[in-house]
């Protein structure tokens, strides 16, 4: 049985969206994973199949109801090797060793949220966890659960090709990666950098990594410190989870 994704939505029409293409999307030919959509609408309570009730306590917008989400997560019935995820920006940040650890299980149930969220109790009672891709708010869970999936399939054994198949390139050594340039050798007045084409391999193995950290230490200034502690202090020089 294949890699599996099961998405609990409003908005079933969304998935699997853009990751029907290219790299994923010929994975998701190939059998490599499966996306199975849920529609959270079918759960909903009466006539009008509602999904949500406004605030206890007040205040604006709308929150989905615990009964609700909880009989989408029982009828989904992956709950064994896979983690059950609910994508708000109330979550702890999505980072690549959640990535491996999803991809290490059998699948992931994804629960996306829309209006001001999920009721609380049902994440607590199904212990699902709550993650957060970035400091910006989106209209629901779906887009955000497409960067969750995009990130996970692309580790997926038979996935990659042997060729592009560096895997987690940025991120491996705590620094982001060096900047890369192709032909031609001068592109509107601006040049490649001479080193990158002296054929000087000890070189190029030196600016790259200078460029690394000069780029990490201006706009990471967070991924830089924990990178001088990882390496100051020798524990970790390698598999790194950043
Ligand atoms: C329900 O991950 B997100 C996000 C998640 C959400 C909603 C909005 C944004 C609404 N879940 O930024």
């Amino acid at each position: 049985m294949s890699w599996t994704a099961a998405i609990l939505t409003l908005f079933p029409e969304m998935f699997p969206g853009p990751l029907g293409q290219s790299l994923a999307g010929r994975a998701l030919d190939a059998d490599l994973w499966r996306c199975e959509t849920h529609d959270l609408r079918s759960f909903g309570l009466g006539r009008h199949k509602t999904v949500d009730d406004t605030p206890c306590g007040g205040g604006a917008g709308m929150v989905m109801r615990p009964d609700v989400v909880d009989a989408a997560l029982a009828s989904v019935s992956r709950n064994d090797g896979a983690s059950c995820v609910y994508l708000t920006p109330r979550g702890r940040p999505l980072t690549q060793a959640d990535i491996r650890r999803y991809t290490a299980g059998s699948g992931v149930t994804l629960l996306c949220g829309r209006y001001e969220g999920v009721d609380e109790r049902v994440l607590e009672a199904r212990s699902v966890e709550q993650v957060s891709i970035g400091d910006y708010v989106l209209s629901g869970g779906e887009t955000a659960a497409l960067v969750l999936l995009d990130a996970c399939v692309r580790l997926l054994p038979g996935v990659m090709g042997s060729a592009e198949s560096g895997v987690e390139e940025s991120f491996s050594d705590g620094l982001l990666e060096y900047p890369h340039y192709t032909r031609p050798a001068e592109w509107n007045g601006r040049a490649v950098p001479d080193v990158l084409l002296s054929g000087n391999h000890a070189a190029i193995a030196r600016w790259r990594r200078e460029q690394s950290e000069r780029v990490t230490r201006e706009r990471r200034p967070d991924l830089w410190a924990a990178h001088l502690s990882n390496t100051t202090h020798s524990s970790v020089q390698e598999g790194h989870p950043i």
